[in-house]
């Protein structure tokens, strides 16, 4: 008797779907589509190792990172798998300048699609994990055209979240706001299999994942909390342990499944102009969007990532995420003055 249920990930979108009794079976079909687009994507990216792939374009992207081809390819295979379904009015992409408009000749759609095709890229010749996310929205101008303000938006706007990790094994991790729910890819029938249903995050870790080498550009409650994470007090489990492998999707994976919390504070060189490094849109909303419903937080140190209103598509955020409790203590480091 099998012990557990085989459920792909085909059929958990339809099962979501019927959690919406005015669902019309559209977001359902963009969901398929971005399933495919990650099939692909998995293919390439697990034969990275092989020549043909690999090299720079030498071009940069709007984040000034070197493009790499798996960056290109990535970025291509969405929006190729996405531009004709008719479920779209409109994409944005961290490789796309402006917003990525539906051909003329395909029919347009509801939804709003937000993506960072290959988060970690530049970690694809040391084979580190590398990860797609993406935010859907709806669209909410009334004009017949898509514009930008149907993706400068809150993250609380969001309609579902969700994210690829190519690691060990390929992993699509998505929520429509109904709970986490984690699909492993068996490469040899080319299905999603349900393998975390329900993910939820421990209230409080014993990890933290930041960029210690940025440790001079930290503001000064950042800095009082990290080392408060390497006091020996058994009682609140520290010290806690560094995992950070610079590659968000990967980072936040871990420490969705283990617990803890991960950082990337704003650079306070210049205090009074504070740098953020990652982006709202299409990185620090969606994983918020998880987070949350996976029981934990995810805050700027002062705000909620989901309550920031985008100004501009390629906004950068800082962005502290993962476990609840964790989250708060440092929030508390964060606003002593
Ligand atoms: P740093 C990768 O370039 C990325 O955008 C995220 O995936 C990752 O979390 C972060 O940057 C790493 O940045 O400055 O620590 O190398």
């Amino acid at each position: 008797m099998q012990k557990h249920k085989v459920v792909t990930i085909q059929r958990h979108i339809v099962e979501q779907e019927r959690l919406f009794p005015r669902a019309t079976g559209d977001f359902t079909g963009l969901m398929w589509d971005l399933t495919l687009a990650a099939k692909t994507i998995s293919r390439e990216v697990n034969k990275a190792g092989l020549a043909d792939i690999l090299g720079i374009t030498g071009e940069q992207n709007v984040s000034g990172d070197t493009v790499k081809k798996l960056d290109v390819y990535a970025n291509e295979r969405i929006f190729k798998a996405m531009d004709h379904g008719g479920h779209l009015c409109v994409m944005a992409s961290e490789e796309n300048e402006d917003i990525i408009p539906i051909p003329d000749e395909f029919p347009k759609g509801k939804y709003v699609l937000m993506f960072d095709p290959l988060d970690g890229s530049s970690n694809i010749d040391a084979n580190v994990s590398v990860g797609t996310i993406f935010s859907i929205h709806r669209k909410k101008t009334t004009g017949k055209e898509a514009t930008i303000e149907d993706c400068l938006r809150k993250g609380t706007e969001q309609v579902a979240a969700g994210y690829i990790v190519y690691g060990s094994s390929t992993m699509m991790v998505y929520t429509t706001g109904q709970g986490v729910h984690g699909f492993t890819l068996d490469p040899s029938i080319g299905e999603f299999l349900l393998s975390h249903e329900n993910i939820k995050i421990p209230s409080k870790g014993k990890i933290y994942s930041i960029n210690e080498g940025n440790a001079n550009t930290w503001d000064e409650g950042t800095k009082k909390y990290i080392a408060y994470l390497k006091e020996s007090d058994a009682a609140t489990g520290r010290p806690y342990s560094l995992r950070y492998i610079g590659s968000l999707v990967a980072d936040f994976h871990r420490n969705l499944l283990y617990g803890g919390i991960f950082l990337y504070p704003a650079d306070y060189k210049d205090p009074k102009k504070p740098k953020a490094k990652l982006r709202l849109l299409y990185e620090a909303a969606p994983l918020a969007l998880i987070v949350e419903q996976a029981g934990g937080l995810a805050s700027t140190g002062k705000e909620r990532i989901l309550d920031i209103q985008a100004a501009e598509l390629h906004q950068k955020a800082p962005l502290i995420i993962g476990s609840k409790e964790d989250v708060l203590m440092y929030e508390k480091f964060f606003k002593q003055k």
